[in-house]
């Protein structure tokens, strides 16, 4: 370990190499608390040459490489094992826009970038990138990428695979894929990159992307509505794409627990309609010139809804800050629901025409194996992707509550499978649902995942443990 730690000094210069345990302990710990790794060194290359000379010393060490972003993951997958063995990579340093090219609406950006900082630098030359988070302010655009990032904006523009038009990768032997191009089209045999995007850091490290631009909304339409349940709202999201076409670009599903958990607990929200409903849907239709008749067609849209009984109340933003306001409430859901206490989670997505029988099957299926707990199923219904959560009973603890976790997450899983849904929708695999993985992936997928890693990373030095077994 000394000759190890005296090459990384030397290649990543001073700031470029954490060894005092203080610096390093923001690192070992994920953002949701379930992981609490070790871990001796933390290096902070700022340039991809410095990314390549740090992988290619660990590859000779056989030292296994943690990647390490805006530490925002939802599955521990940027945290190290407890062994102490693993270095952590960290890209905050790589964080500068290298080029904006509005006229081809392309971005090219370093992977320690935040999101924010990258959808600001779209902004200032006119343009839009669309992915948008809830920690848009701290995640980075190599995360993002590396875990296939989805969010609120997906239905209109896709996930993130869907926005990435090249990539730059320091594979585990230290060599850079460049392929950081802003072609639209480029059918030249296998598109390697795509191996990289979703992997988690476990074939390569993303050190640069060139994104996707798109011309910013000359105004958004934003309703909150009250509906009676889920079916409901499936059917207004169909009626809606169905008017509106790819204006649509977000429509995100709550209970009313989750409105009831967000005034409790955070700051400043107020209930949006005037009685409670049994769900919400939040619905937003971006538009690419002014508001004029459009506003009225979208309103017409509502009232009919509500005439014939599909929606039972709603509330038309009036302002960009009463925008932000409805915004606020679906925003806080995760923080007010982890301010209640304990929850169990899952990350499923499932063909929009099953989710509401999903949901009923599968809460009842919960309750019985842990009685009291309350659904706070919500997310990106337009997506078919639910956060699928439960808050603890307030009579119980945490962890009288969170022994249960393990048999309701088989049971929900096998019911995501049986539906023929996703274990992990947006979030991904980490070291949270290895075995998940293992368990519900079809065996010629998971096949080939473990091919391709042992033929690309055949020490099994990038990230290991992540996505697969190490
Ligand atoms: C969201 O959509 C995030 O708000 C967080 O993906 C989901 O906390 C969660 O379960
Ligand atoms: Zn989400």
């Amino acid at each position: 370990m000394g000759d190890l730690a005296e090459k990384l000094r030397s290649v990543l210069g001073p700031g470029g190499f954490f060894e005092e345990p203080a610096l390093i302990e923001p690192y070992l710990v994920d953002f949701r608390r379930l992981y609490h790794g070790a871990s001796r060194f933390v290096a902070r290359p700022a340039t991809t040459e410095q990314v390549a000379a740090t992988v290619q010393i660990c590859a000779d060490h056989r030292i296994g490489i943690v990647p390490h972003g805006g530490n925002t993951s939802y599955c521990g997958g940027a945290t190290p094992d407890r062994s102490g063995s693993q270095i952590i990579l960290s890209l905050q340093r790589m964080n500068r826009i290298r080029a904006c090219d509005p006229g081809g609406f392309s971005v090219t950006a370093e992977a320690g970038c935040t999101l924010l900082q990258v959808q600001q630098a779209a902004d200032q030359a006119q343009r839009l990138f669309p992915l948008s988070l809830g920690s848009e302010g701290t995640c980075q655009i190599g995360g993002n990428i590396s875990t296939n990032a989805g969010g609120t904006a997906v239905l209109r523009y896709g996930v993130m695979r869907d926005l990435v038009l090249g990539l730059e990768v320091v594979l585990p032997d230290g060599r850079v894929l460049d392929q950081l191009r802003s072609l639209r089209k480029d059918n030249t045999g296998y598109d390697v990159k795509q191996w990289f995007i979703g992997a988690e850091g476990s074939l390569g490290i993303i050190t640069a992307a060139c994104l996707k631009l798109f011309s910013r909304p000359a105004a958004y339409l934003t309703a909150f509505i009250g509906i009676q349940d889920l079916r409901g709202a499936v059917a207004l999201l169909s009626e809606i794409r169905a008017r509106m076409g790819d204006a649509v670009v977000a429509f995100e599903v709550m209970p009313r627990l989750a409105i009831e958990l967000t005034i409790k607990h955070i700051a400043g929200v107020r209930d949006p309609l005037q009685a409670p409903h049994p769900w919400y849907v939040l619905l937003e239709v971006a538009l690419s010139d002014e508001v004029g008749q459009h506003s009225e067609r979208f309103a017409g849209l509502l009232a009919t809804s509500l005439q014939g009984g599909a929606i039972r109340d709603a509330v038309l933003a009036s302002s960009e800050s009463q925008r932000l306001a409805l915004w606020h409430i679906r925003e806080n859901v995760p923080a007010a629901q982890s301010r209640e206490g304990a929850s169990i989670k899952h990350d499923v997505s499932l063909p929009v025409a099953a989710i509401a029988e999903f949901v009923q099957v599968a809460g009842a299926a919960t309750v019985a194996l842990a009685p009291g707990a309350r659904m706070v199923a919500y997310g990106h219904l337009g997506d078919g992707n639910l956060h699928f959560n439960f808050s603890q009973p307030a009579n119980q603890s945490p962890a009288e509550f969170l022994a249960r976790s393990e048999a309701v997450n088989h049971a929900v899983h096998d019911l995501v499978a049986a539906y023929g849904g996703s274990i992990s929708a947006e979030h991904g695999i980490g070291q949270l649902k290895v075995e998940e993985l293992q368990r519900y992936e079809d065996p010629v997928a998971w096949d080939l995942m473990r091919l391709l890693k042992r033929s690309l990373d055949p020490h099994g030095i990038m990230n290991p443990g992540k996505v697969l077994p190490s």
